[in-house]
């Protein structure tokens, strides 16, 4: 099963779902002018590096001598090269006798000058001084580089090439925040509302409630939902099983939650965030009451861990929300899923909602929930690669940053 797909095409309306998350944790302003400075930094050496179109460090050499090669015998090495200005630079390992030397690349071509040194009894070997990169995390996941919309180096995406720095700074989060359940001491939970994930992914990071004990028609946490152990169908108000997975719900739980820097598939967005699966959608369309459902178990744990301070309940921080309708009779307000959506607000909920694939102006043509005026509520349309609206999806409303 793959996650991710949508990476090629898109930056979805999940690919926002930590972006806001991470507004509003309100995440350390001087830390982020250092990030800047940092970012700043690396793209001056990324510039510098193109400039010269090579990783090697011109004028530079780095030479194993022979062991016997010091003292004058290394002045008369060295010497035997002046008129290349050739100077020894500082010692890099005495025991080995390895060391850093400079020259005129001006005078002499690095590639004959390495072929003339290389034939020189009294070194080893004479190689070029390469500059080397710091391995950024999330780098090992094979498909990570195809992830344009949390780093856009100017990748070529399905024949285009995208415009570098168009994306929505993952890295500079994870630079701030590369744990959030260690930044935040306790288990961070994203909802999602979907169909059913494959709930054994080996790259997504799915909650579990490990208070539950699964299928045996008992609730020992005491929350109220017998068997919760992977989450609640909110099409049934039952138990959610791994029956009938669907690949819109493995997707966009893998957006968010799929595990960075393990070598398997894509990056996820947030670092050690847990995912919970509420099913409202048993096919590609739902009844709306499901929703209802899906927002009060949201709710309803929530708000317990709020009034235990913690120590019972859990601690969701955010629920996504890839799906709506289109729907402008519907009153912007006096109605559930209004009334639910400002309940999450007060109960410490963030709720990302897709801005609708129908490319309309979803403030005239309504699409609900993305439309709801609540403080809660992040709209997310789309962008390319290229950083222009994607034409298919929302237009005119949503603003990403
Ligand atoms: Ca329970
Ligand atoms: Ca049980
Ligand atoms: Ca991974």
């Amino acid at each position: 099963m793959a996650i991710g797909d949508r990476r090629y095409g898109e930056k979805s309306e999940i690919s926002a779902t930590e972006c806001g998350f991470l507004n509003r944790t309100q995440l350390m302003e001087e830390k982020m002018n250092k990030t800047k400075m940092y970012i700043v930094c690396i793209l001056l050496t990324i510039l510098y590096v193109n400039l010269i179109g090579t990783n090697i460090r011109k004028g530079n050499l780095i030479i194993k001598l022979k062991e016997n090669t010091r003292g004058e015998t290394l002045d008369s090495f060295v010497n035997s090269f002046s008129h290349f200005d050739f100077v020894e630079r500082r010692m890099l390992s005495n025991r080995y006798n390895i060391r850093l030397f400079s020259y005129n690349y001006e005078i002499v071509d690095g590639d004959h000058f390495l072929s003339i040194l290389n034939q020189d009894y009294r070194i080893d070997f004479a190689e070029y001084d390469y500059y080397y990169s710091l391995q950024e995390y999330g780098q090992n996941d094979p498909d990570f580089n195809n992830q344009w919309a949390l780093k856009n180096i100017a990748q070529e995406i399905e024949g285009q090439i995208g415009v570098q720095g168009a994306d929505i700074s993952a890295k500079q989060a994870w630079d701030l925040v590369q744990s959030i359940e260690s930044y935040s001491h306790r288990e961070v939970v994203i909802a999602v509302i979907d169909s059913t994930p494959f709930l054994y992914h080996e790259d997504i990071n799915f909650w579990r409630n490990e208070a539950e004990i699964n299928m045996d028609g008992t609730d020992p946490d005491g929350n109220g939902f017998l068997d919760d152990y992977y989450g609640w169908n909110a099409c049934d108000d039952i138990a959610l099983t791994n029956d009938n997975f669907g690949e819109h719900g493995t997707h966009v739980a893998g957006i968010s939650g799929a595990i960075t820097n393990n070598n398997i598939g894509i990056s996820g967005l947030s670092n050690n965030i847990k995912i919970m699966p509420i099913i409202a959608f048993p096919d590609d369309y739902s009844e709306g009451y499901g929703f209802i459902t899906a927002y009060n178990y949201i709710l309803e744990n929530r708000i317990r861990y709020n009034e235990s301070n913690g120590s019972e309940g859990i601690y969701i921080v955010a629920v996504n929300m890839s799906y709506g309708k289109y729907e402008s009779a519907i009153p912007l307000s006096r109605n559930a899923e209004y009334f639910m959506i400002q309940e999450m607000k007060d109960a410490g909920i963030i709720a990302i909602a897709g801005a609708g694939n129908g490319g309309r102006n979803i403030d005239e043509d309504r699409f609900f929930p993305a439309s709801y005026k609540i403080a809660n509520i992040i709209s997310v349309a789309s962008t390319t690669n290229q950083d222009v609206k994607t034409p298919d999806y929302t237009k005119h409303t949503a603003t990403i940053k």
